[in-house]
């Protein structure tokens, strides 16, 4: 399989996130491409298309002033004083005005957590992995699989706001640039919640996840088996969930998908899944996501993956060969 991924996607570098009432170490750390590229062999880096082509292709998933405050935040916040990443404190919880100028404000207003620092680095990093997203979509629109090492991930950001170590939503941009019939699967541990507000009630697209139940599990707001319906389906799962029971949801999900007659697939792949993943709590192995990507793979259409979460560093570059393994 073709897979792609571009070294300027390293800049971005956050240092901690904050949750449970503390500052942590963030778990998507750099180390988690190395660990992947060790495992799958050969990359290729993407055509570079510049910012401003770049820029016009996210707007149409995006919000102009999200995207404004990505590129701009990590600057404004050193020009405000500060030193290390970018991180709000404050949120207008009830959609207050937004027409704010503050850095702090303007970071609030564009987030639903604690977990998505900007970095110095992040925006070129972020320009880089779309350049990622776009050349291994190119790939599956000429009827072929490919990877896209999309880190950092994406399917926790929305159309205006970031969250869950995502800023930019990959599975999302990929559906709506591909202006065609889209089923996107999403297979992280976590509910993908952005991607579920970007396309939910949009023609052409459909959208399932498999996702720890939010009664116990972040993303807690979204992703109940209620909230499925329309183009939505979401299979909540409890902790604790091995292969046998996945593996029916996944057959469960790939039918439904199926039944909207997709052009292809777009993967939302996380391998936080895994039994010794230090942020999660399902039971799935190494040796199982070859037959997960087998199980996606029966579905018969051009499959582009994007990496979301998986922070088992030493074990996640063998998870995701498996998975790919699988699919070709
Ligand atoms: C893309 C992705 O997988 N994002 C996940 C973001 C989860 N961040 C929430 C952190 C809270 C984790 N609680 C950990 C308990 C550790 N024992
Ligand atoms: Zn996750």
């Amino acid at each position: 399989m073709r897979c792609f991924w571009d070294e300027a996607q390293r800049a971005h570098a956050p240092r901690s996130e904050f949750f449970n009432g503390a500052l942590h170490p963030a778990a998507d750390v750099p180390e988690r491409v190395d660990s992947v590229l060790a495992a799958i062999g050969r990359t290729e880096a993407p055509e570079r298309r510049g910012e401003a082509a770049l820029l016009e292709l996210l707007g149409t998933g995006h919000d102009p002033a999200y995207l404004d405050l990505l590129r701009t935040a990590h600057d404004e916040w050193r020009a405000a004083g500060r030193t290390g990443d970018a991180l709000p404190y404050a949120f207008p919880v009830h959609r207050r005005p937004r027409d704010l100028q503050r850095i702090d404000a303007r970071l609030g207003a564009h987030s639903f957590d604690t977990c998505a620092p900007i970095s110095g680095g992040t925006w070129e990093a972020l320009l880089a992995g779309t350049d990622t997203l776009l050349s291994a979509l190119d790939v599956v629109l000429g009827g072929d699989h490919a990877f896209a090492l999309t880190r950092p991930p994406g399917h926790h950001a929305g159309a205006d706001y970031m969250g869950g170590y995502s800023y930019l939503n990959w599975a999302a941009i990929a559906a709506l640039a591909a202006g065609r019939r889209v089923a996107i699967l999403d297979i992280d541990y976590h509910h993908g919640n952005g991607t579920q507000d970007m396309v939910a009630g949009r023609d052409g697209l459909r959208f399932a996840s498999l996702h720890a139940d939010p009664a116990t599990d972040y993303p807690f707001f979204w992703g109940s088996a209620e909230e499925s319906g329309g183009n939505v389906l979401n299979l909540p799962l409890p902790r604790g969930t091995a292969f046998d029971a996945y593996d029916a949801a996944l057959a469960r999900a790939c039918d439904w998908l199926g039944e909207g007659a997709p052009e292809l697939l777009v993967l939302s792949f996380g391998a936080d899944t895994y039994e010794g993943d230090p942020i999660s709590h399902f039971a799935i192995r190494t040796g199982d996501y070859a037959r997960l990507g087998r199980r996606v793979a029966a579905m018969g259409l051009p499959t582009l993956v994007v990496l979301e979460g998986g922070y088992a560093v030493d074990a996640l570059g063998a998870n995701v060969a498996g998975l790919l393994s699988g699919l070709d």
